[in-house]
């Protein structure tokens, strides 16, 4: 195809479609990403085939060529916002799913962290997995989670971290729970990409949840178990 010939995106079979939303992502191209995911769902793709098979892959290339000097600050601005122009389509069909209520849950990024996406991401599957989420945000300070927490009495507890500079700030929460002997009220969960499972158990978490899909699944785990010792006791 010649270089400045327009591509028709509906014309595209989806094979073909999926790998140009990668691209149009990368270029923080966020109509031309709206326009895609909306003929993929007319196509009767799934929502959540649609956010990790274009979305988040695409994501995942942007953030390989950040890391590689390729990309700068503000190209991936743009491309956050063209994830996010997706995501805000996707978001009402992740969450009404009719799913039964299944717990609540506080979510927020970490003191110094302003990455959002991952956490977004999360919040959007927790809820249409039934729990209540109440998301603070970015930037959370320990005390924007102790008063939320106080607030919201939530089962869960979530922290999202990017960076390895902000991670070790979810200790710094965890270790305030303690102190304030609120620890076992909750259960804590902690994601984000630079984060691993040992690194989870060294502060003190519940568990360390690797992506959305592991989130709900660790969540729903907890939430069963929690209610089982609440009719055995
Ligand atoms: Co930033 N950034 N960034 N960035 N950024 C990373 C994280 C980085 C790895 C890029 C790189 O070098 N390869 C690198 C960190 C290096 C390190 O710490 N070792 C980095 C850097 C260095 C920076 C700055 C310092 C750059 C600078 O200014 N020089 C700066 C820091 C700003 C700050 O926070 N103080 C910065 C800024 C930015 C932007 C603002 C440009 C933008 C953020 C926009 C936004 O979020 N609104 C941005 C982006 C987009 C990225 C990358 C490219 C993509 C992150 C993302 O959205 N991924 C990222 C590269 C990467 O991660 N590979 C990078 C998609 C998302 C779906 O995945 O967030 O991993 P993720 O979330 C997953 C799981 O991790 C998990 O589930 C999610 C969904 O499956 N999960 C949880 C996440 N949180 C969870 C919480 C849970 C459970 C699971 O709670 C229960």
């Amino acid at each position: 195809m010649a270089e400045d010939e327009e591509i028709i995106l509906a014309d595209l079979p989806d094979d073909e479609l999926v790998l140009q939303m990668q691209d149009d992502l990368y270029d923080g191209m966020k109509e031309e990403i709206e326009e895609g995911v909306n003929i993929l769902l007319e196509r009767g793709w799934q929502p959540y085939d649609i956010l990790t098979k274009a979305l988040v892959a695409g994501m995942t290339v942007v953030g390989h060529d950040f890391r590689d000097g390729i990309l700068f600050v503000p190209e991936v601005l743009l491309a956050a916002n063209a994830m996010k122009g997706g995501m805000f389509i996707l978001k009402p069909l992740l969450i009404e799913t009719g799913a039964p209520r299944m717990g609540k849950m506080v979510i927020g990024t970490v003191k110094g962290d302003i990455h959002d996406i991952g956490k977004n991401l999360v919040a959007m599957m927790m809820e249409g997995a039934g729990f209540e989420v109440i998301d603070l945000g970015i930037n959370n300070a320990v005390e924007k989670y102790m008063a939320a927490l106080e607030s919201e009495k939530p089962d869960i507890l979530g922290m999202s971290a990017l960076l390895t500079t902000t991670m070790p700030y979810m200790k710094v929460v965890i270790d305030t729970l303690v102190a304030e002997g609120k620890r076992d009220d909750y259960i804590v969960l902690v994601g984000g990409a630079p984060l691993n499972e040992e690194f989870g158990k060294a502060i003190g978490a519940d568990a360390y949840c690797r992506d959305a899909a592991v989130t709900v699944e660790t969540a729903k785990a907890f939430i069963a178990r929690k209610h089982n010792q609440m009719t055995a006791g």
